[in-house]
């Protein structure tokens, strides 16, 4: 199987876990691009949907699916959505696409967040993948100072202003031993809208393409 048929796959898989009569977090990428096909299987089952980024949304409309604003709902029982690396612990690092803050968000709001990702995503130890920080765009040089001091190569993502109007920083370079402090110690810094790390509040559920199938992991 191709890689994209590993993440359609898991796409799919996905459905299972949307509840008839509910809105559901929709993500960004590749792999949630197919949820969001599947997700128009079943349109006329579903209230709408809120999502995380202008091209999710753009996607949902094209098929008529209601994309609700985060501001309109009190729940949210489930957030699908992808990762560039997810570990054993089910922490991710996300925000290859630039989308990180309002994934970020909507997986606060959601009672359980559904990982859609093919194998090459699993890895023992998360930072292979460069990780992505939402940076206001005064603090651009201060808090690339910042990371360096905190062991990374920042490398500002050049052409790419995010659906916030911030930039991005990607850092190179991390072996991420301890996520959840890591995470901690870059939200800290002045100046960072969010980083794409994904620990504190990791995944609930994680579906991975496999060749031998979608496997689920709890
Ligand atoms: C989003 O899409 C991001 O957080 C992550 O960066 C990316 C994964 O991309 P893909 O599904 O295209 O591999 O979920």
């Amino acid at each position: 199987m191709t890689q994209d048929e590993l993440k359609k796959a898991v796409g799919w898989a996905a459905l299972d876990y949307v509840t008839p009569g509910t809105i559901v977090g929709v993500g960004t990428g590749s792999t949630a691009a197919h949820f969001i096909d599947a997700l128009a299987s079943i349109k006329h089952q579903i209230e709408g949907a809120v999502s995380s980024s202008e091209a999710s949304t753009a996607k949902l409309k094209g098929y008529g699916i209601h994309v609700f604003d985060l501001n309109e709902i009190d729940e949210l029982a489930v957030y699908v959505d992808g990762a560039d690396e997810i570990n054993g612990q089910m922490q991710m690092i996300k925000g290859g696409g630039a989308a990180l803050t309002r994934e970020k968000i909507i997986a606060a709001v959601a009672q359980r967040f559904i990982c859609i990702a093919d194998a090459s995503k699993q890895v023992d130890v998360l930072g292979r993948f460069p990780l992505p920080v939402e940076v206001i765009p005064m603090a651009r040089s201060y808090v690339a100072r910042e990371l360096v001091k905190l062991g990374g190569q920042p490398e500002y993502r050049q052409n790419v202003l995010t659906d916030n109007g911030n930039i991005i920083l990607d850092v190179h370079n991390l072996k991420i031993i301890d996520p959840t402090r890591l995470e901690a110690a870059i939200n800290a810094l002045p100046g960072v809208v969010t980083v794409g790390l994904f620990a504190a509040r990791g995944a609930d559920v994680a579906l991975i393409g496999t060749a031998n199938g979608v496997q689920t992991i709890k």
